[in-house]
């Protein structure tokens, strides 16, 4: 599993976003994305710059992988 925090997320649309932006990274299995510990945790195998990138693209800073 990888884990990103996220900073930027304010609210479950916030949510939403990051979430479908990892989901349509190549190999991603799975996402979920906590509000509250800002932590995103993704299964599958994709490649930790992809996914960094695809949170940047949607607008929130990955502070820390
Ligand atoms: Mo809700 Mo999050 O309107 O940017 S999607 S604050």
């Amino acid at each position: 599993m990888i884990e990103l925090k996220i900073e930027g997320a304010t609210c479950n649309g916030c949510v939403k976003s990051i979430e479908k932006a990892l989901t349509q990274v190549k190999g991603v299995e799975g996402v979920s994305f906590s509000l509250e510990t800002k932590l995103a945790q993704i299964t599958g195998n994709a490649d930790k710059e992809a996914l960094t990138e695809a949170v940047e693209m949607a607008g929130f800073d990955v502070i820390e992988s």
